[in-house]
């Protein structure tokens, strides 16, 4: 039997694992959907949320309990767990765990005849909730923060971002300003990604050089927190700051570091074998970029929950307008990013629309939908040549930062006329059939106004590669390519809807087998493309740039900014 490596990923609404092989086949893969099967805590899409505050939360315990779950699954299904020779993960990003004094002994101390969450839970914690990347509870911090430090270029050209509502650093000033009692307490606190290395650790891990990125709080060319920006976060005062930076503890800086063997708990528990060796866990996103061979010039768009688009670049240029992180694996690239909240679910809703009005003789819930985005022309052009652009923001968006609300824009060139705002009805756009398109050009628009910069200097990328559910419809890829038209194509990704677990086994796997080359380590990059089999992991779903269409949404870029200008303002 070979060895085998596994990747988990600590997401919003569940926890999965992939366990590959040396030859980077996937032989088990598994998951735990937390409103399904830890239904005694109640989440909604696996979260608690508080509308009055914009609060958005998640019991830490609930993904404890999930964990052991998926364990006994895995158990189960027969896993040989003697097989597995390393580990790494994903987690959603921004995410904040606050541990208490009692936890580094907890943690050393597990009692393999009990599963973890009745052992960790609630003693190992301070606070017993993690922030959510959907919460916008920080307007405050993100002002205070981009006050002191001067503003939001000023912010993004130290930390790779601006202030965001969801940032862990402003979160962490929010937990200190309203639980004081509950941060007092806090000996350490972990990312989403670091505390699940500590669980498999058995001793709190360090923070991921890359997920470290999503705080606020590192400065990524010169490596270290910035002093200024921990001051504010911390209260003030020297002996506040250097308390905030004991909490964080260390960021470590290899993506490859053996962290140590698992836990005994897990060895004499499940079998597992005392040499397997744990490597850092990293944020979802940038686990993601981990599953392909990905070049500079290349995209690679994530359809869940949220939208994400994700390149690989060599320059560090900062914008307000995206992220970027220091890359999970490879020193001297960056991973940069845009992150929307309005994903799937505002394609469900139009979807929804669509198919309460047409008839419901349907083989997939998508087939409405799809028929009227391949029914209409691109940008729904009238027959007075005014093109139709459409936005859908069921929730407040993070870029560009709006209210949600969904608008209907005629634009003719430059000018463009509001002529629905919300529920009412105009005679020229044939509601909802025509929002069908419009939801995902609009959507498409946004990411390329947004990463021209980060491509080259045409704008157009190289290849598009789709992951998550959305990679699995036909009129979403179309009109991705349409809109974004990528010189070689549109491909979705094998496997693309569990991605980011696959790009952390992928990362396991590295981080053992990679080879030696003198005092240089084999690149993960290099790595991945001498094993992987493009024909075996990647299917074309569409052609890409098509001549003429690509210049006609370039044109319709100028309408799309001041779009967003209306509905920000
Ligand atoms: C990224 C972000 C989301 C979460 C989803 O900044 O907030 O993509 O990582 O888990």
């Amino acid at each position: 039997m070979s060895d085998l490596f596994l990747g988990f990923d600590l997401s919003t609404q569940q926890i999965k694992v992939v366990a590959v092989n040396d030859e980077l086949n996937a032989e088990v893969q598994c998951h735990v959907e937390f409103d399904v099967d830890t239904p005694e805590y109640k989440t909604r899409k696996g979260v608690y949320t508080n509308p009055s505050l914009n609060e958005v939360y998640a019991p830490v315990a609930m993904w404890i309990k999930a964990f052991d779950i998926l364990l006994e699954k895995l158990r189960k299904a027969g896993l040989d767990f003697s097989r597995v020779k390393s580990i790494s993960g994903a987690g959603q990003q921004h995410g904040s765990v606050y541990w208490s004094e009692d936890a580094a002994f907890t943690l050393a101390n597990l009692d393999h005849t009990k599963p973890l969450e009745t052992q960790i839970c609630p003693n190992a914690f301070s606070h017993q909730f993690s922030p959510n990347w959907q919460d916008h509870s920080t307007v405050s911090q993100c002002e205070a923060l981009e006050e002191a430090i001067g503003g939001p270029d000023a912010i993004a050209n130290i930390t790779g971002s601006k202030t965001h509502h969801r940032f862990t650093g402003p979160q962490i000033m929010r937990v200190r300003e309203r639980h004081p009692d509950e941060y007092y307490n806090t000996a350490r606190i972990s990312l989403v990604s670091s505390f699940f290395a500590s669980l498999l650790l058995g001793k709190i891990a360090p923070l991921d050089v890359s997920d470290v990125c999503g705080m606020n709080l590192w400065d990524i060319t010169k490596e270290t927190f910035d002093e200024k920006i921990i001051n504010i976060v911390a209260g003030g005062g020297s002996e506040s700051r250097d308390d905030l930076l004991q909490k964080l503890g260390s960021v470590e800086a290899d993506g490859s570091k053996n962290l140590g063997f698992i836990s005994d708990y897990y060895v004499k528990r499940y079998g597992f074998a005392s040499d397997c060796i744990i490597t850092p866990i990293t944020g979802d996103n940038p686990a993601t970029i981990l599953a392909l061979p990905l070049r500079p010039n290349d995209v690679i768009v994530s359809l869940g929950t949220s939208t994400t688009l994700l390149v690989s670049t060599p320059i560090y240029k900062t914008s307000p307008q995206y992220h970027l992180f220091s890359h999970p694996t490879t020193r001297g690239l960056y991973m940069g990013m845009l992150c929307y909240c309005n994903g799937s679910l505002a394609r469900e809703k139009v979807r929804d629309e669509i198919n309460s009005k047409e008839n419901d003789n349907f083989d997939d819930v998508w087939d409405n939908f799809n028929k009227a985005v391949i029914s209409s022309t691109p940008l729904n052009i009238t027959s007075e040549k005014k093109n139709k652009i459409g936005i859908y923001f069921p929730l407040p968006e993070i870029v560009p930062d709006a209210p949600k609300g969904t608008w209907r824009f005629l634009a003719k060139n430059e000018d463009i006329e509001l002529i629905t705002n919300g529920h009412e009805v105009d005679s020229t756009w044939n509601v909802p059939a025509d929002d069908a398109r419009a939801i995902l050009e609009s959507q498409n628009l946004s990411m390329r106004l947004r990463a021209g910069p980060l491509l080259s200097s045409n704008g157009k990328p190289r290849r598009v590669y789709v992951v998550g559910g959305g990679s699995k419809n036909s009129a979403i890829c179309q009109v991705t390519g349409e809109v974004l038209g990528p010189s070689e194509g549109v491909y979705a990704l094998e496997l693309g809807s569990n991605a980011c677990a696959l790009g952390a086994a992928y990362k396991a796997l590295w981080a053992l087998k990679r080879k030696q080359k003198g005092d240089e380590y084999e690149s993960f990059e290099d790595f991945l493309e001498s094993r992987w089999d493009e024909n075996v992991m990647l299917k074309k779903v569409d052609v890409g740039y098509r001549s003429g269409i690509w210049e006609k949404y370039g044109e319709a870029l100028h309408a799309f900014e001041k779009v967003e200008e209306v509905i920000v303002s």
